[in-house]
């Protein structure tokens, strides 16, 4: 029986080519995004492999609700990809905006524990695995940047979480791209990582034996 994933933020960028990915490795896939037409369109493009559900992550009963759905519609939740994410318009820290770095610390921090709260019970049923999206900006220091040090929690949690899951035979890995070419920038990024490079990753993560536990994965742009 097909293995099914869970993929938050994935209406566009990484999370829309990991569904395709996965998809085309065999997987199911359930398409979390606040944009309904975008996910129902990539839905439609995959077909019965794929359920798209309207979700904001910030809203623990919506992703709880849609953990069941997901569930229900295809018997089981082998794999979660965390990785909807946002920054900010404004940054630094003397010049930054405190409340966008609270709408940022709720997506790219508090929706991450939420989401692998409400993902562990179904997980544990099938030894399953949690991948999250990190960054390179999660591994290096740059100047005044909020966003950099939310994703040095994700890695921190990462890290954390695989040593918990590690317990049941469940396993945790970290994504950690450079700069990819995706609606996170308003320009193009033709000569960076291209969402599907780091998809690529994610289905390496997931597709390992059981006896390997990928923990993190650093991909930079060839250029
Ligand atoms: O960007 P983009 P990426 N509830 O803007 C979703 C990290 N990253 O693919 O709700 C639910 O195309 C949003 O969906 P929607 C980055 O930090 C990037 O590059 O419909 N979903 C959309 O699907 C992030 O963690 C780079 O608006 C919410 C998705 O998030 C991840 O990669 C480098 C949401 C964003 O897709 C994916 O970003 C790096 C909410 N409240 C790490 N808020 C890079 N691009 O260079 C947002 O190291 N989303």
């Amino acid at each position: 029986m097909a293995k099914t994933l869970v993929i938050t933020g994935a209406s566009s960028g990484i999370g829309a080519a990991t569904a395709k990915a996965a998809s085309d490795a065999g997987w199911n896939v359930v398409l979390l995004a606040r944009s309904t037409e975008k996910i129902e369109q990539l839905s439609d493009e995959i077909g019965e492999a794929a359920l798209a559900i309207t979700c904001d992550v910030t809203n623990r009963d919506e992703l709880s609700k849609a953990f069941g759905e997901a569930a229900s519609q295809f018997g089981s939740i082998n794999a979660v990809f965390a990785n909807a994410g946002t920054g900010v318009s404004q940054p630094g820290v003397e010049n930054g905006d405190p409340d966008e770095w609270h709408d940022m610390i709720h997506v790219n921090i508090l929706a991450v524990l939420y989401a692998a709260h409400t993902a562990i019970p179904h997980l544990k049923k099938t030894k399953g695995h949690f991948v999250v999206t990190g960054s390179k900006a999660g591994r290096d220091n740059m100047k005044g940047s909020v966003y950099s040090a939310t994703k040095w929690f994700v890695h921190g949690f990462g890290e954390n979480l695989a040593e918990e899951m590690r317990e049941w035979g469940g396993r945790a890995t970290v994504i950690a791209p450079g700069m990819v070419n995706t609606a996170f920038f308003d320009e193009p990024k033709p000569d960076k990582l291209q969402p599907e490079d780091v998809a690529s990753a994610v289905v390496f993560a997931i597709s390992q034996p059981e006896t390997s536990a990928v923990r993190e994965i650093y991909l930079m742009p060839n250029d």
